[in-house]
């Protein structure tokens, strides 16, 4: 059974952290929808969707990917590389502790969730505005013991290594090659997204679906073409806090 932990929208999402979007007004109703939407994806893929409150002091505890990284083996709570983050962890490692042994990431280190993404037993890590060396180091060490290879990679112009990078299939990943080297990704098939499409990497494979913005066409016919089964959602009032559908849940097996 796959566990899906989401936080519901905070009313003060309109406050989120913004680093390379201009600030738009946010249609909280609307966004509480969509989000509501995506947890009902997220049922129809298998997930028990377990849904924490709102949190109104924590703008973007929405987004419960960055402040943790669920292993099979372990869960690491992170040490979000926004300081209005910061004290999003200590929830969600009451939420993860029945489930997973706790590791923790520490000062100096700083990273966010979004910036790991795990293929097999290979953890790619952003060296993004959000993580940092320090991080890095401390995340190896904890995951070596456990048979996992990092790999530090340079991401630029976007926020996090899962803007510009995510899995699509059990061989393939979606990049935008502005943002990341697809070199990095030697012996994965690369699906690269349209260049008018820069934001449209960033797709939530459950099982074997992929759970993907509704709004970018072009790319999406690319990966219908590969034969991948695609449920499309809105999220364009999450989109504008600029996240979207990786780091609003948290998905693992029970
Ligand atoms: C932030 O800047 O931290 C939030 N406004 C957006 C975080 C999105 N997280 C993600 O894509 N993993």
């Amino acid at each position: 059974m796959k566990i899906a932990i989401t936080r519901q929208v905070s009313s003060s999402i309109d406050q989120c952290v913004l680093t390379h979007l201009e600030r738009q007004p946010i249609d909280f109703d609307l966004a509480r929808l969509q989000h509501q939407q995506y947890e009902s994806v997220l049922s129809s893929c298998g997930c028990r969707v377990v849904s924490l409150s709102p949190e109104v002091d924590y703008p973007d505890s929405v987004f419960v990917e960055d402040v943790a990284i669920v292993l099979d083996e372990l869960a690491i709570i992170t040490n979000p590389g926004a300081a209005s983050r910061q004290g999003e962890t200590e929830s969600i490692a009451q939420v993860l502790k029945p489930y997973r042994h706790l590791e923790f990431i520490r000062e100096p280190g700083r990273l966010d969730g979004g910036d790991v993404l795990c293929i097999d037993k290979n953890v790619y890590v952003g060296v993004s505005s959000r993580t940092n060396q320090p991080a890095i180091e401390q995340l190896s060490m904890i995951l070596s013991p456990y048979g996992y290879t990092l790999k530090a990679v340079r991401v630029e112009g976007c926020l996090h290594l899962k803007s510009a990078v995510t899995q699509v299939s059990s061989q393939a990943v979606l990049l935008n090659p502005v943002w990341v080297e697809s070199s990095t990704f030697e012996g994965v098939k690369v699906i690269e997204v349209h260049r008018s499409e820069p934001y449209a990497a960033n797709c939530l494979m459950v099982g074997e679906t992929l759970i993907y913005p509704d709004v970018y066409p072009i790319t999406q016919s690319r990966l219908e073409r590969e034969g991948i089964r695609i449920l499309t959602i809105d999220v364009t009032e999450l989109i504008k806090a600029e996240g979207a559908v990786t780091c609003c849940s948290l998905v693992f097996s029970a």
